[in-house]
């Protein structure tokens, strides 16, 4: 895999008075959620933050079939943690949770794996009929992390996150709404008219209030305390699953373009 080209615009980043648009621009990988792009992701939100920017709508191009493929699976660590705190698409994650104003994720388009959990940690999200999302660390014998079970846990029913997680396949977009996934489930022709009108009625309203009702409902949500044992079961559990075999073979199987055969250990 040839070494990204640091010049490139993996994101488009454009601003219309208050409303801030990043667009993830990494057609050749379905705009999977490299190092690179993640840090050029940040980098737009920074930018907005300084530009007092309210509003942020996070998309991908109009004509794309997949919003984003996910973790760039080329840059997942073997045999360590692969989803860790520092891990930029982690980063990328607080980063969006912790923007002052509202993130509205736009979606036209497949969503896979850590996409899905980007469009959680969003604030709101609006779909058309060609979006679908799905988690899939399953595919890959990965050990998802605890932060990001809980923003499934916090937004869909348990046994609709198990089955997401136990069967990897795409929640497709009627359910994404029926579930709660999607804020609104509207036809492509009107989704960034119907969008863009969302975000501008926010944009009205007090910045103050709306920085701090997001960030009190953040801090709330995440009254979730692990005793110590807890802390340490999870880390366990999570290693024995990115140090085992099938967590390899998930990966090489990704490369050699087949279907893993997984062992259990
Ligand atoms: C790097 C890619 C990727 C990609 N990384 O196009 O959820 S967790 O826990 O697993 C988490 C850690 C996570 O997010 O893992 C990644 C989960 N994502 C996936 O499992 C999706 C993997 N990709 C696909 O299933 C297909 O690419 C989709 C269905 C997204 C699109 O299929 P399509 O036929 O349109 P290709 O598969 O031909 O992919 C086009 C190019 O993008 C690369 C892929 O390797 C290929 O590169 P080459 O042209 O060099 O062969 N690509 C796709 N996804 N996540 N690279």
């Amino acid at each position: 895999m040839p070494a990204p080209d640091p010049a490139a615009k993996l994101v488009l980043s454009q601003q219309e008075g208050q409303i801030g648009t990043l667009t993830l621009n990494l057609p050749a990988k379905r705009n999977a959620l490299s190092h690179a792009l993640v840090e050029q992701l940040i980098g737009g939100f920074d930018e907005f933050a300084r530009a007092g920017v309210r509003v942020v709508v996070l998309r991908a191009p109009a004509d794309a079939k997949v919003w984003s493929a996910g973790h760039d699976i080329n840059e997942l660590p073997h045999a360590s943690d692969p989803l860790q705190y520092s891990d930029p698409l982690e980063r990328l994650l607080r980063a969006v949770a912790g923007y002052s104003g509202p993130v509205i994720a736009m979606i036209h388009g497949t969503v896979w794996g850590g996409a899905t959990d980007l469009v959680l940690s969003c604030d709101l999200a609006i779909g058309d009929e060609t979006c679908s999302f799905a988690i899939t660390p399953a595919n890959l014998g990965l050990a998802y992390n605890t932060a990001g079970l809980l923003h499934f846990l916090r937004r869909l029913p348990l046994n609709l996150v198990k089955e997401m997680f136990f069967t990897a396949a795409p929640l497709k977009a009627d359910d994404a709404a029926k579930w709660g996934l999607l804020n609104h489930l509207v036809p492509a022709a009107t989704l960034e008219q119907f969008t863009y009108d969302l975000a501008k009625v926010m944009t009205t309203k007090a910045p103050l209030v709306l920085s701090t009702v997001k960030e009190q409902l953040r801090l709330l949500s995440q009254a979730a305390p692990l005793t110590p044992d807890t802390f340490e079961r999870v880390q366990e559990l999570r290693q024995r699953v990115y140090q085992s075999a099938d967590y390899s073979e998930g990966i090489q199987a990704f490369h050699e373009k087949r279907k893993p055969v997984f062992k259990g250990a």
